[in-house]
Parts: structure tokens; sequence; C-alpha cells
């Protein structure tokens, strides 16, 4: 096997899809307070008792307990976010909030005690309620401000013990669910181009801000871009497929070619003078962006894609596309492709030559509570090895192709609330936990079948995939 001996075996969750205690300690309210039906749906004006993340799996009071199971499966590195309102409630205050930070504190302790390493999102789908109401969310210029307030809070308090940060969630959402990803209240149909490149721009000044701020305090700190990776193939061999592959992957590519060139490449430049958009930029911000790659990047996989000149768009992550006629779908209609994380690990390193960081990979399923021989409550979730361990096998020989993975953590390692359809049903972890989407249940942990899997795999460095496959 090709995995390395130091390679970051692990899981990871975000603040507003796990913690819950959405008002505790002087938390401010989110953009995921008011979504209680996922990102296609409109949101409310206030919290509604529907909403399933106000106490999500209530981690927040769960973590010891749940960091204790990660460390039985034997994580290097777990993946989790900040959520930006408990350390400034309203996102543009002075001061931050001290009981935020002190959570984070003993969260970080936590792992540490288990000699596992925290990888931390600054920004993960949960833009401060306050700043998507008096600013419009990235839309605005002022949240550049704002954000490297609270990223230079979060580095001096946190330097030395977190080591691997990224900036913003799956960036290139922002075009899809402009709300979600960029906080942006104004409906997407209103929104123009204008704005919407023009939020782009706040974004990647404010990582670019994020990552020049991390390499003056942290000097042993990494920290990488996230986006959201979907392979695109054509549907059909016709030039016309060829070249709407090639502009769909442009759109998906212009943020990582950001983070890593810092320039904007010439295919957005045509994109932008064909459309009437003028990106307001500084002197000063393009410098940042050129003078500040990220040291590495890092992304979500989850499904490929067809596209082509013509024909309709189906469901996926996100970014949906054509249906491809070789794969099978999930229960949620995610077209499942091992082999397309081999190929986008591929694809990235060709163009950007720089290590890649498997963030997000799994399997969203429906789960049934049973008994194990010994009577325990367990989860025979083979469904979720067969795809768990298909997709390390291809990055196995994309290892073996030469690619340097830093590491893999597989998404919603303990079951939490979905980001799309803020569902619980939708299951992704290796822990069950007992809550529905009615809101019921005694939010009990209970280990499933692919807990131990997924231990013996760190355990043997990936070694006992190959034996199962045999
Ligand atoms: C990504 C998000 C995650 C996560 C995951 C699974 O797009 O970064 O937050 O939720 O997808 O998606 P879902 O929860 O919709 O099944």
């Amino acid at each position: 096997m090709s995995f390395p001996q130091n390679f970051l075996w692990g899981g990871a969750v975000a603040a507003n899809q796990c913690e819950g205690a959405y008002l505790e300690d002087g938390k401010g309210l989110d953009i995921q307070d008011i979504l209680p039906h996922g990102f296609s749906s409109p949101p409310t004006t206030k919290p509604t008792a529907d909403n399933l993340k106000l106490q999500a799996i209530d981690f927040y009071h769960h973590y010891k307990e749940d960091i204790k199971l990660f460390a039985e499966m034997g994580f290097k590195v777990f993946r989790t976010s900040i959520a930006w309102s408990r350390i400034f409630p309203q996102g543009d205050e002075v001061e931050p909030n001290e009981a935020g930070l002190r959570f984070y504190d003993e969260l970080f302790a936590e792992c540490h005690k288990y000699g596992i390493e925290p990888l931390v999102t600054i920004s993960h789908y949960e833009t401060p309620l306050h700043l998507a109401q008096k600013y419009d969310g990235w839309a605005s210029h002022e949240l550049i401000g704002f954000y490297e307030r609270y990223v230079r809070t979060l580095f001096t308090r946190y330097k030395g013990t977190v080591k691997y940060w990224l900036t913003f969630n799956e960036i290139n959402s922002i075009l899809h669910v402009p709300l979600t990803s960029g906080g942006i209240l104004t409906p997407k149909e209103q929104l123009s181009l204008q704005e919407l490149y023009q939020a782009c721009h706040h974004e990647f000044v404010a990582s670019a801000q994020a990552i020049k701020l991390a390499h003056e305090m942290m000097p042993d700190a990494k920290i990488g871009c996230m986006v959201l990776a979907m392979p695109i193939y054509p549907l059909t061999p016709a030039p016309d497929d060829i070249i709407a592959v090639m502009q769909a992957d442009h759109f998906n590519d212009f943020f990582g070619d950001m983070h890593v060139r810092g320039v904007y490449p010439g295919y957005m430049k045509r994109f932008f003078h064909e459309h009437g958009i003028k990106i307001q930029a500084t002197e000063e911000e393009l410098r940042l962006l050129r003078e500040n790659p990220v040291d590495f990047v890092s992304f979500s996989y989850y499904m490929s894609i067809c596209e082509g000149a013509s024909g309709k768009s189906g469901v996926g992550n996100i970014l949906g596309g054509k249906k491809n006629p070789y794969l099978k779908d999930s229960e949620w209609g995610w077209q499942v492709d091992p082999q397309g994380l081999r190929y986008i690990l591929n694809k990235y390193y060709d163009r950007w030559q720089k290590p890649l960081f498997i963030v997000e990979n799994g399997l969203g399923a429906k789960d049934e509570l049973c008994r194990d021989d010994a009577g325990r409550l367990t989860v025979n979730d083979d469904y979720r090895i067969a795809y768990l361990r298909d997709h390390l096998l291809a990055v196995n020989e994309a290892l073996a192709d030469g690619i340097p993975v830093m590491g893999y953590t597989s998404w919603g390692c303990i079951d939490l609330v979905s980001a799309s359809t803020a569902q619980m049903s939708k299951r992704y972890g290796y822990i069950y936990v007992d809550r529905n989407d009615d809101g019921s249940g005694t939010l009990k942990r209970y280990r499933k079948k692919s807990f131990y899997w997924y231990r013996d795999v760190i355990r043997t460095n990936g070694a006992c995939l190959v034996d199962e496959k045999s």
C-alpha cells in the first residue's frame, strides 16, 4: 500500500451541523439558525422549532465523549469548524466573546489529550446572521475587515494549538448557494453577476489576508483553501461537449487558481468582459492575492457529474450537472464514483503542484439500529464500508501515481444534520446518534460496524483494505 507513515487519518464535521447550543455562552445567531430545511428552501425570519441544527447532536455538551470515540478509532486528525458567531456573536464587534474562545480551547485540548491534531475550518457555511442582515454578507467589502479581525483573534489564541487551517469551506459553492456559502441574503435570482463575482473577490482577498497572517503569526502552521471537487466528464466525445466540460471546469478551477496562482485567469477575464462585469479591486488587494498562495489545497469529494452542450441538468451536491449512465446513485441521488477521486487528485496536482488533502468524502444513507451478537445496539452499514473502501483504494492508486496526499477526513464521522436537506436521516457517521428528523431521540451514541472497520484501516495504515478486496 502507498499510504505514507505520517498520513493524517481522521474525520470531519462542521460546528453548525453538530454543536447545537445555538444561543449558549453568548453565541449569536448565524445563517444556519434560519435555514430549517437546508439550502434549497427559503430562510425563515427567526429560528423555528423545526430547525434540527439548533440542538443538532449537541456536540457542544458531548464533545468529550465523542472525541474519546474518535480516539478509539485511532484518529490522527479531527476537522471541525469554529462557529464565527461564538467568537463574534454579531460579527462586527471589536471585542471577542471569551466564553466562545474558551469552548474551543477546551475542545482542542481534548483532541490533544489523545494525540489528535485539530484541522480547523474558519468559515463553514455559518456567517453570523447580523452580517447577513446588515451587510448582505460577502457581497459587502466590509466583511473583509470583520473576517480579518476574527482570524487574527483565532490565530492569537490558538497558535501552537492548531496547526492546520482552512479559510472557507467549499469556496466555489458561493456561485450556487450564495446565502449558505456567502451569507448573502439577497435571493440568488435577484443577485447580478457583478455582485456575485464581487463577493468572490471579497472572499479571495479575505482568504489571502488570512494566509498572510497565518504565515506571520504561526510559522509552523499550514493553511489551505477548500473547494468542492466534482470531476466533470463529457457526455459524448463530440467537440461541443468537450468545450462544455472545459467551460464548466473553469468555474470551479477558478477558485483554486486564485488561491494557488493568485491572479485572475484569462478565461475569467474573458467571461467578465463578455458579461459586463468589472471587479473592483485595489492594487494592494491584487498584490496580496499574488503574494500569498496557499500551502495546500483541500477539497470535498462525493461524486462526479457529466456535462455536454445539450441536455437537462440533474441533482447533485450543490453544483449539479448531467447524469452519467455508467454510475449508480446514492439514496439522495448522488452518483457514486470512486475512480473520480483518483482522477481529481491527479488533475489537481497536475494543475497546482500543491499537496492535497481530502477533507470530506462519504456516503449519506439511511441506517437502522439493530443488535449485534453481544446484544449491543449497532448498525450493519456494509454499504458505507464498501463506499469508503472503494474510495480509499482510489486514494491509494493516486498515491502510487505520485500524488502527495496529506490525509483523509471522512465527512460526518459522527452522524450530524445534513447541510443540503437539514435532515438527521441522511447519515454519514461511524457513530450513530439517536436523533430523528422529527427531533425526537435520546442523543445516545452507538458504534456502527464501520466504526470497527475504520479503526482497522487506521491501525494498519490502509493495509487491510487490500485483504478485504482480495
Ligand atoms: C458538503 C458540505 C458539508 C456536508 C457535505 C454533505 O457540501 O461541506 O457541510 O454537509 O457536503 O452534504 P449533505 O449534508 O448535504 O449530505
